[in-house]
């Protein structure tokens, strides 16, 4: 299609609904939209110039449509990586992986050839992460979610060099929650992840262990990690050709790093904890009979009780853990789990298996509370993100190692507000992440967070027009790193750090 015209008629659209569109957005209000038109005049000269020389790529729709599971293939399960006397070896990795029948793509991987293994620790043990490089160039292994010592982070400081080793020692002090771990050098991160580097980390405590949730693993607790990817005519994952400044997307789904999944499910509850592990695209996770399921937990850690949802949606680097209740289907139901737009990304197959008795009821998770002290902070620091592709800022800065943006002290909470300012064609969703933390969601637009979110986060999607309210504390003392999550965002300079001390 011709891309001026594409994009004149997008640009036109934009005016029509008045904001960022269908597939990457959750919600179009009319404030939202009468907002994001304010600001259009003065930078509308600025963006049609910017979309004259785009070449069509533009996402602030998702324009590129996911492709339905076939659900040929057995989902795979990462293999578990438990300690031996505390230490635990992780090694970046290159290799071959058939995803497609008999062809081998070229991949990267921890411990492997392709993703990696399920890292799990335990609240209050010390614990070593050996970490190696055996990739052809620099990297690092950054632990999203974790509250870690900042030298031990692995943001872009904190580059090895191929051959060589770095050991991450720390005593893990938060709740039980699913993490995840990636590589983020500077320019490289969205390339090294979209090649496969990327894991889970599953933290557990006494109160994980007791409840009486699903905790089989790979039985009836299971990790679902999403990636869509598009693949070049010889089945290979040529990021540069494929490359969007507002966010790599593909049309193939990966979860797991399988083609066309299935999951053979027990007929009793079933734990899913899913990453939306994309470089930037968006899932609002449904069944495809519309039947409600459960949330039980946030980013970083359980909700208080478990709520009824028949939807949620997931933006990069965010994390939730749902229930599923499979003992009111059978074997001839066709339940699939499916996205916003009905494209089925996890076909069910229900055997008759049961692993335990379900009876029990699962109440008091946790007591997560947004205290009132938290609420009547005021506001000590303001993050305003704007721009699309190579211009993307933070305070209409990008971002710079040797620049220190923010100091906070260890231990103190914060007021953090982030507004994403609207551009002329609207906006997208910035996945706002922070390093180190785990935070509250205070207030989105002066309200009360969902329900959904009434838990710890370390990543939170923020809509176009959206201003939200954090109370932040780091635990550990170093420097971190804030940054959208559209992980194109982030190397275009859509990040800064923040200094505790
Ligand atoms: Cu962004």
């Amino acid at each position: 299609m011709n891309s001026k015209f594409w994009i004149s008629s997008l640009f036109l659209s934009a005016i029509i609904i008045g904001g960022c569109s269908s597939g990457n957005t959750r919600s179009e209000s009319e404030s939202e939209s009468n907002h994001a038109m304010d600001h259009s005049d003065m930078d509308h000269e600025k963006m049609m110039e910017e979309m004259e020389g785009m070449d069509g790529h533009m996402s602030h729709i998702n324009p590129i449509a996911l492709n339905d599971s076939t659900g040929e293939n057995e989902l795979a399960i990462p293999p578990l990586l438990e300690q031996k006397n505390g230490i635990y070896h992780i090694a970046a990795q290159l290799g071959t992986t058939e995803i497609f029948k008999s062809v081998q793509t070229e991949t990267y991987g921890y411990n492997g050839s392709f993703l990696g293994p399920v890292i799990r620790v335990n609240k209050g043990d010390t614990v070593t992460f050996k970490t190696s490089n055996e990739l052809s160039e620099p990297t690092t292994f950054h632990w999203h979610g974790l509250e870690i010592p900042g030298e031990g982070d692995g943001g872009p400081h904190h580059l090895i060099q191929p051959g060589k080793s770095k050991d991450v020692i720390f005593t893990v002090n938060q709740e039980a929650s699913t993490l995840w771990f990636h590589p983020h050098p500077e320019g490289a991160t969205a390339e090294q992840v979209y090649k496969g580097l990327a894991g889970l980390i599953y933290v557990e405590d006494e109160n994980s262990k007791s409840l009486a949730l699903p905790n089989d693993y790979g039985v009836n607790d299971f990790p679902l990690v999403f990636q869509d990817r598009q693949f070049d005519d010889k089945k290979q994952l040529n990021y540069k050709a494929v490359l969007n400044e507002d966010g790599t997307i593909g049309d193939t789904l990966l979860v797991n790093g399988t083609l066309n999944p299935k999951l053979t499910v027990g007929k009793e509850k079933v734990r899913l904890r899913l990453l939306n592990g994309s470089n930037a695209r968006n899932y609002t996770f449904q069944l495809n009979t519309g039947d409600s399921f459960q949330q039980i937990a946030t980013d970083g850690g359980f909700l208080n009780e478990p709520i009824a949802i028949s939807e949620i949606t997931l933006t990069p680097g965010e994390r939730a853990e749902v229930i599923v209740d499979f003992s009111k289907f059978n074997a001839e139901n066709d339940i699939s789990l499916v996205n916003e737009a009905g494209n089925i990304l996890l076909p069910f197959k229900i055997g008759e298996h049961k692993t335990r008795e379900t009876t029990k009821s699962l109440e008091n998770l946790n007591d997560f509370a947004v205290t009132d002290e938290e609420r009547n902070l005021p506001v000590s620091k303001r993050l305003e993100l704007f721009g699309m592709g190579m211009h993307v800022t933070i305070n209409d800065k990008q971002f710079d190692m040797n620049r220190i943006d923010f100091t906070q002290k260890q231990g103190e909470t914060e007021t953090w507000e982030i507004y994403n300012k609207p551009d002329a064609m609207g906006g997208m969703i910035h996945p706002f992440h922070i390093h180190g933390t785990q935070f509250k969601i205070v207030s989105i637009d002066g309200k009360e967070p969902s329900a959904s979110l009434h838990g710890w986060k370390d990543t939170i999607a923020i809509e176009a027009g959206q201003t939200v309210k954090l109370a932040v504390k780091f635990n550990n003392k170093g420097i971190y790193m804030f940054h959208c999550h559209v992980l194109e965002h982030e190397e275009n300079g859509m990040m800064g750090q923040v200094e505790v001390n």
